[in-house]
């Protein structure tokens, strides 16, 4: 039987997830990181990121003996790797990780492995990736040099799980598999069906890379076109989230909903790989890029006229996640926001994250992080910045006194 041992790299938002799902359907999963507090938390059932249900998946897999993590790669049938890929200055595409790990698993390839990467990247990089294993293992081929009759299979396979609904989307969610050639791309799609219930459809690696960056860049656009409209409703005195939800009574507009800027580590970084791509045509995406970017100041400048009233103002931030209901700080407006209040000394600042219980690096010791009960009672301003569960049951009488940035229409 084929895929009876399937790797996972990259053991963090969705190699986790992934791991613990083919291990559900009894698959021995191996699981490599070069984390050592990764491999040991995991290695003892637990999970060292928060995602719904994940910690019950991971605790039954670890238990019963099919998932076990590792720092150093070791033979499988299948390897799937699922590693950042951030960009560098001028908004470049960082494909070291991706170089890394492949280099890592070329010596426990053997003739027969498909080897699938699962992290968004831009055109060309499983080409890339193929190339970068080949070079490790001369006494192996791969597609782009021996087509269909290769001795690794290789495709691209992107992630398109919402943090927060992994567990679901992961087994629900239809899945685009771009296989360096037809048989890679069949392989790997038997691969994805031992847990995938959506259709897995295939296509080309390149397209299948492409997709990936043009699904988050269509919702980049989309939020920057609510993050436009919110600031156009503050100039012309209308509010914003009544007009959405007018807007959105009409049977084809469906317009998201403006906030502090995109954050998160996929829709803020992936357009950038399509700009950097074809920066001549990628007009539109680029500027949706800016205006996204721009929201955070936006929101500082507003906060600041608000500060400007008091002699002596406390500001109580409230969420520093980059969305909702997750404790996922990366790439976070709230963060950019809090921290440029807090060094411009705009106001003593105190900070709400009900996700964490120490706060980011980029803070410490400029702002203090306390609960919310405290937080509102300090406060002179309100700075809304995500909308956990927890903020939406604020008994709005504690907040007649304040004045009220609610970047969120949470209290709108
Ligand atoms: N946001 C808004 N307004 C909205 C929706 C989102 O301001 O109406 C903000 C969020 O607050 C957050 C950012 O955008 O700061 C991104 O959040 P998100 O929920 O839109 O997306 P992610 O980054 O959590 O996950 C996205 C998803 N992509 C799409 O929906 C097209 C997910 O399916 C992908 O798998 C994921 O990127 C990824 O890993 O690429």
């Amino acid at each position: 039987m084929p895929f009876d041992v399937v790797s996972i790299i990259g053991l963090g938002y969705i190699g986790l997830p992934t791991a613990a799902a083919f291990a559900a359907r009894r698959k021995k999963v191996i699981g490599v990181d070069v984390s050592q507090r990764a491999v040991d938390t995991i290695n003892k059932g637990e999970i060292h990121i928060v995602e719904p249900e994940l910690d019950m998946l991971v605790h039954a897999a670890v238990t019963q003996g099919y998932l076990r993590a590792t720092q150093t790669p070791e033979p499988a049938d299948a390897f799937l790797i699922a590693v950042p890929t951030p960009f560098c200055d001028g908004n470049k595409p960082d494909l070291s990780y991706i170089e890394a790990a492949s280099r890592s698993i070329a010596p426990a390839l053997k003739k027969g492995d498909i080897v699938v990467l699962e992290s968004t990247s831009p055109v060309g990089a499983t080409e890339k990736m193929s190339a970068w294993l080949a070079e490790c293992r001369p006494d192996l081929t791969f597609p782009q040099h021996s087509g269909e009759q290769s001795d690794i299979r290789i495709a691209h396979c992107p992630e398109r799980v919402l943090p927060g609904h992994v567990i679901r989307e992961l087994v629900q969610n239809d899945r685009v598999i771009g296989g360096m050639t037809r048989r890679c791309g069949e392989l790997a799609r038997e691969l994805y069906q031992i847990f995938v219930q959506g259709d897995c459809i295939l296509t080309d690696a390149r397209t299948a890379e492409m997709c990936k960056l043009s699904e988050n860049a269509f919702r980049d656009i989309n939020i920057a076109y609510a993050n436009e409209l919110s600031m156009i409703c503050d100039r012309l005195d209308i509010n914003v989230w009544e007009l959405i939800r007018l807007a959105n009574r009409h049977p084809r507009v469906s317009i998201l909903q403006p906030g502090p800027g995109v954050g998160g580590h996929c829709i803020a970084v992936d357009p950038w790989f399509i700009v950097d791509s074809a920066p001549e045509e990628a007009k539109l995406i680029r500027a949706a890029r800016g205006v996204n970017d721009g929201k955070p100041h936006y929101v500082i400048d507003q906060t600041k006229r608000l500060a400007a009233r008091f002699k002596a103002p406390v500001i109580a931030c409230l969420g520093l996640a980059f969305k909702a209901n997750i404790d996922d700080l990366r790439e976070s407006p709230a963060i950019d926001i809090v921290n440029q209040l807090a060094d411009e000394k705009v106001a003593d600042i105190v900070v709400v994250e009900p996700n964490v219980s120490v706060l980011p690096d980029a803070l410490r010791g400029k702002v203090e992080l306390t609960s919310l009960a405290s937080a509102i009672e300090a406060a002179d301003i309100v700075l809304l910045l995500v909308d956990h569960r927890e903020f939406k049951d604020i008994n709005r009488r504690r907040l007649q006194s304040k004045l009220l940035v609610d970047t969120r229409g949470l209290f709108a």
